[in-house]
């Protein structure tokens, strides 16, 4: 069931760019626990949108099954939606952005619904790099079936029922990084600083950018011996370097010290300014980017940030060499092209 929100709002409340109010990305009032981490991912969903100014009409938000799966409901309420069944979302994706690549793509999972029954659908969609923003909101367990532990769940970790889990956990940044994702980041619910910039530099980049999301689940698993608990998070959390994002319609208007700022320019000449000084992370070689995750996994640390950019990556469009245009652009005349044009590919064969 859908709540709808009261229409009214502040009328001095400023709009974006292009003339959209933050109130125009939002979605239905949600019916997730009250203190849900995946919440906190959908207020920054919103605005992120609104920051970037993106045209509401222009998304497709996608979804499996699992309370995060719901979330696309909480979100944009005035863009297009698909929520398919559980662990299918990669392939409804992909099959949509073959046939209009003019939109934007917003995949929104939980960590079962891609780590387990949707694992392969996942790796497929990661390694052709399809052009969307897939969204992971990690839990390590199955919140809306109470609580199970999922494949991500760390080995030991406690949950509700109190046993440790036996488990080795599956990194599903390592995953998308060896697999080939173009932009790769893990963030927290609770750090908005953060998640609000790197959704925007992921939505900015061509190709697949996946981001993990560490969202407790506070009715099943934010337990002492989580280490998806809010408190764990929070207390075993060290960043990347950090950064800012720069959309490629504003102007710089910050100087940054020469040696101590990379600036990573996207396909759309939006720049990612990365500040050295906490962490030396060279974010474009995706060697880097495993042994950091490793290392710090080792200390019992959780790493967060933009951990790796493929600036000059190719989405599967451009792989595949696919018509430059959405297929219901298409006219009569490029889809028939007549006799002559089918005698020139006969003729190449022979
Ligand atoms: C084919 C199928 N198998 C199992 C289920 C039961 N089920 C529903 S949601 C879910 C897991 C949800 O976990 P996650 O994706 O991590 O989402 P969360 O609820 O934690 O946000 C499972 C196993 C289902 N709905 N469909
Ligand atoms: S059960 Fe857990 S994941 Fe589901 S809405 Fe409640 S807190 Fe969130
Ligand atoms: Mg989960």
């Amino acid at each position: 069931m859908t709540f709808f929100r009261p229409g009214f709002r502040h009328p001095d409340l400023p709009p974006n760019e292009a003339g959209y109010e933050l109130r125009d990305y939002e979605g239905g009032i949600s019916t997730l626990c009250a203190g849900c981490g995946h919440d906190s991912v959908n207020a920054a969903i919103i605005r992120a949108c609104f920051e970037l100014a993106i045209e509401p009409h222009k998304v497709v938000k996608l979804s499996g099954i699992g309370c995060s799966s719901k979330s696309p409901a909480y979100f944009l309420g005035k863009s297009h939606g698909f929520n398919s069944v559980h662990g299918r979302m990669p392939s409804i994706a992909t099959g949509a952005n073959m046939a209009n690549r003019d939109l934007i793509y917003l995949g929104v999972s939980g960590d079962g619904d891609t780590a387990s029954i949707g694992m392969g659908q996942f790796a497929h969609a990661v390694r052709r790099n399809l052009n969307m923003v897939y969204i992971v909101m990690n839990n390590g367990c199955y919140g809306l079936t109470k609580g199970q532990y999922s494949a991500t769940a760390d080995k030991g970790s406690i949950g509700k029922k109190g046993e440790p889990n036996q488990l080795e956990s599956i990194d599903l940044c390592e995953i998308a990084i060896q697999l080939g994702a173009g932009f790769v980041g893990r963030s927290f619910s609770g750090d908005k600083q953060q998640l609000v910039p790197m959704l925007k530099a992921a939505l900015s980049y061509e190709g697949m950018s996946f981001v993990d999301v560490i969202s407790p689940c506070v009715t099943f698993n934010n337990t002492p011996g989580s280490t998806k608990s809010y408190h764990w998070v929070r207390e075993h959390r060290e960043a990347t370097n950090t950064f800012d994002f720069v959309p490629f319609r504003q102007e710089i208007t910050t100087e940054y010290a020469e040696g101590k700022t990379e600036a990573v320019t996207l396909h759309d000449e939006s720049v990612i300014y990365l500040h050295k000084g906490d962490g030396n992370l060279q974010i474009t070689d995706r060697r880097q980017a495993m042994d950091a995750l490793e290392e710090h996994k080792r200390k019992g640390l959780i790493l967060t940030g933009i951990l790796y950019v493929d600036p000059e990556g190719e989405d599967t469009h451009v792989i595949l060499h696919t018509t430059k245009r959405a297929l219901n652009a298409l006219g009569e005349k490029d889809l028939c092209p007549g006799n002559d044009a089918l005698a020139d590919i006969n003729d190449r064969f022979r």
